[in-house]
């Protein structure tokens, strides 16, 4: 079956006592036994739900996995992951994940006394340099957030598995509908499903998508014994989000393409971060691991902080909001918004400029984005 068949028809089948076509929102919170300890399958909603149970399997073969957990936000699922982990467990980031992941690694967990090291993971090099003989974890995104670095999965899995470490990819930006890291060697995806998977800024949530036995056991006692897991209405809204990602994303990319053709043309801006530029240090890769570039670009208009911070102020059609994602285009100043946890030196280390604008581009008509963008600029 393929992607966007299995993306409607995977995981769920009619309500088998009313022939519903589509997954019911099981709103309860607990489930009648007819005996004691012999439930109909389901006991607590925090264990198991049927309508997260549907999201689950319909998740896992849209990454070609054999297992899905799902939960309360994109963040929610990357705590999961972390409770893996014990103090004097060491941690390898790519240098520019989104603010979120940022802060909960050195804001929480250095407490715990994990260690973590932050490169750019976009160079083989930088990784190797950075494993000690307490590595655990690499933890990548690529797309990155928000500077859109590219790192390749496959040498990247090589290297790290010499090493026995366990390599976790945020697909957020990406979705399984351009990239499949498990298929490349990762062992764990994440998602925030608040993003592409549900599609329409109407719910928070996250997901873990992997094969490994083991560590689904792992992952799931985790998931019921800390419960961040997601009701049932928002696990209805990613299944109905996802029934339209595969012809979403194509046009997400179409106009993605376009929007950064424009801004790299036009005289007021200075750099665009889009993988799908011949440009991008990243380019090659991307095209051999993505079956598309994604429609999230970032770029640096020829202007004074003052001034970038004027241009996210005026569209009207791309609206000033943080997220991504979303069928609507969005408009984000990442160093006052989304990567305001990160602290002001280390963005500016990393490239993360007061003047860099991250755009999470919609599916609109084309016509109307561009006359947006021009007109701020
Ligand atoms: O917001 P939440 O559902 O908890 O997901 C966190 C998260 C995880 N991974 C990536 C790559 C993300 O971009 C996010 C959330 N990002 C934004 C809200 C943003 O505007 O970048």
């Amino acid at each position: 079956m393929h992607f966007a068949t299995k993306a409607i028809h995977q995981g769920q089948e009619p309500d088998p006592f009313t022939g519903a076509i589509m997954t019911p929102i099981y709103q309860t919170a607990t489930y009648v036994q007819p005996a004691p300890g012999q439930p109909k399958g389901f006991s607590y909603s925090r264990t198991a739900n049927p309508t997260r149970q549907a999201l689950e399997k319909n998740l896992a073969p849209l990454e070609n996995a054999k297992y899905a957990l799902t939960f309360a936000s994109g963040l929610a699922a990357i705590n999961n992951i972390m409770n893996i982990f014990k103090a004097g467990d060491h941690i390898i980031s790519l240098d520019d994940p989104y603010g979120g992941t940022y802060r909960i690694f050195t804001r929480l967990y250095q407490n715990y006394n994990l260690e973590f090291s932050f490169v750019d993971t976009s160079n083989l090099e930088n990784i190797k340099r950075a494993i000690k003989s307490n590595t655990k974890l690499l933890w990548l995104e690529t797309p990155s957030n928000p500077l859109l670095k590219i790192t390749d999965i496959k040498s990247t899995v090589t290297l790290a598995k010499k090493h026995n470490l366990i390599v976790v990819v945020d697909n957020t930006f990406a979705t399984p509908y351009l990239q499949l890291p498990l298929e490349l060697g990762a062992d764990i995806v994440i998602h925030s499903t608040t993003k592409y998977l549900g599609g329409h800024s109407d719910l928070i949530g996250g997901a873990l998508v992997l094969n490994d036995d083991k560590l689904y056991e792992q992952l799931k006692f985790f998931q019921n014994a800390v419960g961040a897991i997601p009701g049932p209405l928002d696990c209805f809204l990613v299944l109905r989000g996802i029934k339209t990602l595969a012809v979403r994303m194509e046009r997400h990319c179409q106009n993605a393409r376009a929007v950064a053709e424009f801004l790299i043309k036009h005289p007021k801006v200075e750099k665009v971060y889009y993988p799908g530029l011949s440009s991008h240090s990243g380019y090659q890769i991307a095209k051999k691991q993505m079956s598309d570039f994604g429609a999230m670009l970032s770029f640096e208009p020829k202007c004074s902080d003052e001034q970038a911070k004027k241009i996210v102020a005026s569209t009207k059609i791309f609206s000033l909001a943080e997220s991504l994602g979303c069928v609507r285009s969005l408009i984000n100043h990442p160093a006052t918004m989304t990567h305001a946890s990160i602290p002001p030196e280390v963005r500016k280390q990393i490239g993360i400029s007061d003047r860099l604008i991250r755009l999470s581009v919609g599916i609109e008509d084309i016509r109307d984005l561009i006359d947006d963008l021009e007109q701020a600029l």
